[in-house]
């Protein structure tokens, strides 16, 4: 979508700090980072929200989680843990319209998310 920010950052339009990309994924660095490590999942393909997730992008959103995981581990919290949010909508506080998981760690996050 032309007028997607994310679409712009896997199209290089304009830059991201990228720590992981592949045919149908990239991973870079929050702009506005809420832990010491604050990295976002997305998929290239162009997904407004979870709700617009389909039966064909099964293999995809697995491939998204199991990068996430990769990630953590090459970044070093995956020992320790970490956690991996997906704000959904509106009253989920989705802000960017192209589907992300935000991967946060680096520090001892409380029990329940808020
Ligand atoms: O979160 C959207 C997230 O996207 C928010 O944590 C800031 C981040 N963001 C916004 N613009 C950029 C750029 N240009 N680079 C990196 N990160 C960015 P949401 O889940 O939609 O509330």
């Amino acid at each position: 979508m032309s007028d997607c920010l994310f679409c712009k950052i896997v199209a290089k339009e304009i830059p991201a700090e990228i720590v992981y990309e592949d045919d149908q994924v990239i991973a870079f660095k929050d702009i506005n980072p809420v832990t010491p490590v604050h990295i976002l999942l997305i998929p290239k393909k162009h997904i407004s929200d979870l709700t617009a997730i389909e039966s064909e992008d099964k293999e995809l959103i697995g491939h998204l989680h199991l990068t996430a995981v990769k990630v953590a581990e090459k970044i070093g919290i995956a020992k320790d843990g970490f956690r991996l949010v997906n704000n959904c909508k509106e009253y989920g506080g989705q802000v960017v319209y192209h589907l992300h998981f935000h991967l946060l760690g680096g520090k001892q996050l409380g029990t329940r998310p808020s």
